[in-house]
């Protein structure tokens, strides 16, 4: 891997998020979020797995930042448990639940490492889902309320915030497909969602601004990928034009032009749905942000047309399907495809000008094979970082803003709807006995980062 292009200060790092590593989902006055709820649907997720321990980092907090030294990474980006912190998702703060947070930052600035918050990853109060969840426009001042609880317990320590991680997944598997919790199926909520998680965005970054003691980096992370047209045929175009509109430009144009994008809107119209926009929301939604977290993993073809060559489905809406670009897999069942991560970050960097970036999240699941010990010998997972970061190396010396790359994920976890069957860690996790042994990926990584800062 050539680290050359890489710029001086680049922060390597790693991820993580509340509901996938904590457990401990009883402790100190925490409340059932909306995975909690939805671990409990017969079917829901594999094997039947909950959060409710996890890699019960909630107890081996201490440790685990000693691990991320042991690796030399210099940022760390976890998320903070809203039904911890608020647990009916209003009211005053809950000391015991912002009491694990605030260690945790002591913790890692006490080992050096540069704390970095995500203020949503996923994890709503059950109470404010059965109020109506995101489709319901209050969820968006509850979420400004409940971020400046966090941001003013611990803006005296942390430096950068994201608000909300990947809100298309939020909306979409969530409201729309049912994949991911609260699990409903029910499109026009799920658009409404859409609105209100930007809304939320914006109010949230609006009052933490105003609130800042000094200079603190805000922003928003977005899950993106490259969505090419399988062939030059306008039928095709146009279904990859749909596909990057309702992944990608639905969530950054408002937030850089302060419009959404008409193309989108005419897509949503034909679907019989609309944007639920009020008088002064997109003006609060495109507040200025310092830094836009990048989340990767793979990116896919797109087809107009059915397998039997028709263009409409039996509602007479156009045809929008996935089709392989013939590449490897990971345990995901998601292609490998770096050359689509330097193409989506240079379409970014040309439709966004001025935008710092960061990689907030890459990595890859497979099918890991401890030996004896334990110790699991990750090629695979090697290559995929190469790559990965090679098409990041790739983006930046043609004009990228890059600014860091943090893996997914520091251990192997809670990867959702597949409960603990897919494993992203750089550290293996033996969920017996919460034994957690570094894989050659971790030592991998490290050996980079210390190339990479000492050269
Ligand atoms: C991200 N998709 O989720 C999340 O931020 C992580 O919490 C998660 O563990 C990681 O990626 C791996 O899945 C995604 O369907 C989930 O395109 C689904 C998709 C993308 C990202």
């Amino acid at each position: 891997m050539d680290i050359s292009s890489l710029p001086d200060g680049f922060r390597w790092g790693v991820a993580t998020s509340a509901y996938q590593i904590e457990g401990a989902v009883d402790a100190d006055g925490r409340t059932p979020s909306i995975w909690d709820t939805f671990c409990k649907v017969p079917g829901a997720i594999d094997n039947g797995d909950t959060g409710d321990v996890a890699c019960d980092h909630y107890r081996r907090m201490p440790s685990d930042v000693a691990l991320i030294k042991e690796l030399g990474l210099d940022t760390y980006r976890f998320s903070v448990a809203w039904p911890r912190v608020q647990p009916h998702g209003k009211g005053p703060v809950n000391p015991a639940g912002i009491g694990f947070y605030d260690r945790l930052v002591d913790e890692l600035l006490a080992h050096d490492i540069d704390p970095w918050v995500t203020l949503y990853h996923w994890d709503l109060p059950q109470e404010l889902e059965d109020a109506g969840g995101w489709p319901l426009r209050d969820t968006a001042y509850r979420f400004a309320d409940y971020a400046m609880l966090v941001f003013d317990a611990l803006s005296d320590r942390v430096d950068t915030w994201t608000t909300l991680n990947e809100p298309w997944c939020s909306a979409m598997l969530g409201y729309a497909y049912g994949a991911h919790a609260p699990g409903r199926r029910e499109y026009p909520a799920a658009i409404a969602a859409v609105h209100h998680l930007l809304l939320g965005h914006g109010l949230a970054t609006l009052r933490m601004r105003e609130a800042a003691p000094r200079k603190i980096d805000i922003g928003i992370t977005i899950n993106a990928a490259t969505a090419y047209p399988a062939s030059d045929d306008p039928v095709d175009i146009e279904a990859a034009r749909r596909a990057d509109g309702m992944g990608r430009r639905l969530y950054l144009d408002p937030i850089e032009f302060g419009r959404y994008p008409a193309d989108v809107i005419a897509d949503l119209a034909l679907e019989g749905v609309e944007l639920p926009v009020l008088q002064g929301d997109l003006a609060v939604i495109s507040t200025p942000i310092d830094v836009l977290g990048i989340n990767y993993y793979f990116s896919q073809k797109f087809t107009g047309y059915t397998e039997d060559g028709r263009t409409t489905d039996d509602a007479g809406l156009p045809i929008t399907r996935t089709i392989p670009l013939g590449k490897p897999c990971t345990a995901m069942n998601w292609e490998i495809v770096p050359e689509g991560f330097t193409d989506l970050l240079l379409t970014i960097t040309r439709e966004y000008p001025g935008l710092p970036l960061v990689i907030t999240e890459n990595g890859s699941a497979f099918h890991d094979v401890p030996d004896d010990h334990g110790y699991v010998n990750d090629q695979d997972r090697i290559a995929y970082f190469t790559t990965h970061l090679t098409a990041v190396a790739t983006a930046i010396a043609q004009g990228a803003d890059i600014r860091g790359y943090l893996a997914w994920s520091l251990l192997d976890n809670f990867e959702w709807s597949y409960g603990y069957t897919k494993r992203f860690g750089l550290i293996r996790v033996d969920y017996e006995t919460q034994a957690r042994i570094p894989k050659a990926s971790a030592l991998y990584l490290r050996d980079l980062a210390q190339r990479q800062r000492g050269r």
